[in-house]
């Protein structure tokens, strides 16, 4: 246990010291952002001396280090997690309000540091909160985009991007870390020497930047243990290149600190999404060449033989974005270390591991040759060497098999297929929930799961409890800790206690009101931000996630629709009132999922001004779903929308923390949800939909034809013609044309509804029936409520990080003491 005693006084002075020190102010005088930036230097002050401490503790116990690479941190604020992992919150919350500030104000000055797009940059967030409060040495490897996930703004019910300049103010956690620079070489040619008895690659005629990592702290839980997540920035290698001024080379000056410029700008803000941009090839090789040698570095800083990197290093690949880390790795051992091939690749696949996040076609990332060979001449040549012996090894299994050949090379139809290149180069690859894995391993990965069946593994992901319980809702916190006590902070399952209470009546009502605080407490944020009035009393029905067609925001909103037009024609329908809540980022480039978006706003315009259903149906689009704001969501929400077609969603996470808040999960038996049902019992919860044998037997068969459900539901076939008729926008009929084509067009050349809405729709309506009918039942709602929450514990990162040290990682867990 953490061994820091928080001094108030002390901490008290700390912060005015700070106020006088950044700002030349007197407390009196300073602003909240002031006071922010001055509380989060006095917090650092703590946070430094463990941090210095665990790492002289690695270095003495000479521990296993696991590198967690991924292009995605999605850390949301530091504050506040950081303040309850030093076991602080009510002391700094009484020094704060004798300073005369509220704490939640100050943490509310900071901007979220958003280096991420959703479910994958978030789990990795957890994992890193996971990993330091279990005691296990990791570091995170990523990139210090200048700017993160965009802003997103509202317009007349369009999203507008505006940037998120996350760095403006300066970021009080990080620390520059200039001695760890390196230097990453792009382009050029490979030229071959004959020295010392071997041949050598020299890279020649390359633009190269420096890299410059900035450490993050990340504070475990209450025992001391202080981990770095290392975000890489980029500078020229001089920034005023005298020596091509001198030679007359300006342009190539100006290129490298273009390249420079440009490496870190901007997180691509894709989801589930492969865009093919030479930039994004340059970001991932920026950032893993970057994190390989420093990792090379520090093991050889400990250790004299290279052939001991998979006893003390482990490589975590975050998807295939980081699988350039096979090469490098490669390239460092043959090129720097002078090793054979063979040794270099044996070390090679027992330090590397990748996980799959998704099995989206349009996410798999596939570089065109040209482009891959121009931008990394080495690297392509050892990814050439890869792929020679891997087509060897497929043809020695399966004589005669070309079949195989085709479908598993790394290099095939001119590009590098990255998620072969990481199978191939890792030792362990796993899928995030066992359905998920399952369909890797029987479709997606079959022909390599064939070949190589001890490498799979499944990972069900999680979320940690204690940004998602003991931070984003105290009023609920507090009461689990009341009833079961504190375990559960770290030791989710101990949660399962929960369930002794769920059907006691004083306790139902303690949760329920607990509930209704925390509805109050969103309503009045969406007083604020939209102007619009909600009814805590009535059900909050939240979908919030990144906009996607798979995700099925679109059968959401077609649902609300026909349940207004069900209202209209009879104003006296008996319904409990429902709040449908909408929170999602869409890519700016993703036309599709943008007029979603413009359609939910014009739905709530039309819905939410009609006096005749008497606020029945609330219909409420929240601007700028992110961490910050998502914590009071799901404190708040009544059921969880998970309703993606099923197959689909390798995991989501969401799913968990809504659980983990007591909503009761509205969904299909996709991803993690199929597990949450078989945690809590499908009676606590509302399933409906495809499965997904169903949906890939559809699949393999050519689809459905969406227009027999047109031309025999007339409900479906009127909130359809709703889309085209200006209903929605009485003066541009056309504007959801496109939405209705990708339902309904069967002469265009793509398939009309790809993600089965119309096919789902009336299971989904049925389920909504359901919870209507269910609400109503207050003690039944409770019980199942709390029956969630007791049942998350399975959906602790913890746990999940337990099994990737388990199988995966083999890292000891390791105990600092402050007080030696
Ligand atoms: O594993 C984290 C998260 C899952 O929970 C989601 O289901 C999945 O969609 C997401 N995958 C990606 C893939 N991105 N790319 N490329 O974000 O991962």
């Amino acid at each position: 246990m953490s061994s820091y005693q928080f001094n108030k006084e002390q901490f008290k002075q700390e912060v005015c010291a700070n106020v006088k020190n950044l700002f030349r102010k007197t407390i009196s005088e300073a602003t909240p952002k002031q006071v922010f930036q001055a509380v989060s230097y006095a917090v650092k002050d703590v946070i430094i001396d463990e941090w210095i401490a665990t790492h002289k503790e690695y270095e003495k116990q000479d521990v296993k280090t696991l590198y967690y690479m991924s292009m995605e941190f999605l850390m949301g604020r530091a504050l506040g997690n950081n303040i309850i992992n030093i076991r602080s919150r009510d002391g700094i919350r009484e020094a704060l309000d004798e300073l005369g500030f509220d704490l939640n104000v100050i943490e509310d000055q900071e901007r979220d540091p958003a280096l991420g797009n959703g479910g994958l940059g978030r789990l990795a967030a957890c994992f890193l909160d996971s990993l330091a409060t279990l005691g296990y040495p990791a570091y995170g490897c990523g990139i210090r985009y200048k700017y993160g996930m965009f802003k997103q703004k509202i317009q007349d019910g369009y999203q507008i991007e505006a940037p998120d300049d996350w760095l403006r103010d300066g970021y009080p956690f990080e620390i520059r870390r200039d001695e760890y620079a390196f230097e990453v070489k792009f382009g050029g040619y490979v030229r071959t020497e004959w020295r010392d008895g071997r041949n050598h690659f020299i890279q020649d005629g390359y633009q190269s930047v420096r890299a410059v990592p900035y450490d993050m702290p990340i504070v475990g839980y209450g025992n001391n243990v202080v981990n770095t997540l290392m975000i890489w920035d980029a500078e020229p290698i001089n920034t005023f290149n005298l020596d091509s001024f001198d030679k007359g080379d300006y342009r190539n000056a100006v290129e490298q600190e273009n390249l420079a410029k440009n490496i870190v700008e901007v997180l691509y803000p894709n989801d589930n999404h492969y865009a093919g941009k030479e930039l994004r090839l340059k970001q991932q090789y920026f950032f893993i060449s970057a994190s390989v040698q420093r990792a090379i570095k520090k093991f050889k800083s400990l250790h004299d033989d290279i052939h001991m990197l998979p006893e003390k290093v482990v490589f975590q690949m975050n998807d295939t974005h980081p699988t350039v880390a096979v090469p490098e790795l490669m390239r460092i051992l043959l090129d720097e270390e002078g090793l054979e091939w063979d040794d270099a690749w044996d070390i090679t696949t027992r330090t590397c591991a990748y996980t799959n996040h998704t099995i989206m076609a349009e996410a798999l990332e596939k570089w065109p040759l040209e482009l891959f060979s121009r931008l990394l001449p080495r690297i392509y040549q050892i990814v050439e060497e890869i792929n020679r012996r891997f087509v060897e090894q497929i043809r020695r299994t399966y004589p005669g098999d070309e079949n195989k050949v085709r479908s598993m090379a790394i290099i095939y139809d001119g590009q590098v297929k990255m998620a072969h290149l990481a199978i191939a180069g890792s030792f362990s690859v796993n899928g995030v929930a066992e359905l998920h894995t399952e369909i890797l391993k029987k479709k997606v990965l079959k022909d390599f799961y064939e070949m190589t069946p001890e490498k799979f593994n499944n990972k069900t992901n999680g979320i940690t409890q204690r940004r998602f319980l003991l931070h984003g809702n105290e009023l609920l916190a507090n009461w689990v800790t009341d009833k079961i006590g504190d375990e559960w902070i770290t030791d989710l399952p101990h949660i399962k206690k929960l369930a002794i209470y769920a059907d006691d009546e004083k306790c139902q009502q303690e949760f329920m009101n607990i509930k209704y605080q925390n509805k109050i407490r969103l309503a009045k944020y969406i007083k604020e931000h939209n102007g619009i009035d909600v009814d805590p009393r009535s059900i909050f029905d939240v979908q919030v996630k990144r906009l996607h067609e798979y995700k099925r925001q679109l059968l959401n909103i077609l649902h609300v629709m026909y349940l207004y037009n069900q209202l209209k024609d009879n104003p006296e329908m008996d319904m409990v009132p429902r709040t449908f809540i909408f929170g999602a980022k869409a890519a700016a480039g993703y036309k599709i999922a943008k007029l979603t978006i413009k359609l939910i706003n014009s739905v709530a315009d039309v819905i939410n001004n009609d006096k005749s259903i008497k606020g029945k149906i609330k219909v409420v689009f929240i601007e700028d779903y992110r961490v910050s704001n998502a914590e009071w969501i799901f404190a708040a929400a009544d059921v969880s929308e998970q309703i993606s077609t099923a197959s689909k969603e390798a995991s989501g996470t969401g799913n968990m923390k809504f659980m983990l808040n007591g909503a009761l999960t509205l969904g299909t038996m996709d991803g993690a949800n199929v597990e949450i049902v078989e945690e809590v019992g499908k009676e606590n919860a509302f399933i409906f939909g495809m499965s997904s044998d169903e949906v890939i037997n559809y699949e393999t068969n050519g689809g459905y034809n969406p227009m027999d459900i047109f031309n025999n539901d007339q409900d479906i076939r009127r909130v359809l013609m709703q889309l085209i008729n200006g209903y929605y926008a009485p003066n541009n009929t056309e504007l959801f044309r496109d939405l209705y084509n990708s339902l309904l067009n069967t002469l265009s050349t793509s398939k009309a509804d790809t993600y089965f809405n119309l096919k789902d729709f009336r299971s989904y309506a049925e389920a909504q029936k359901r919870v209507d009918a269910a609400y109503r039942d207050e003690k039944w709602w409770a019980k199942a409520a709390i029956m969630n929450v007791a049942c998350s514990g399975k959906f602790t990162s913890d746990r999940t990080i337990q099994q990737y040290v388990d199988d995966i990682w083999h890292l000891d867990k390791v105990t600092v003491d402050m007080d030696e």
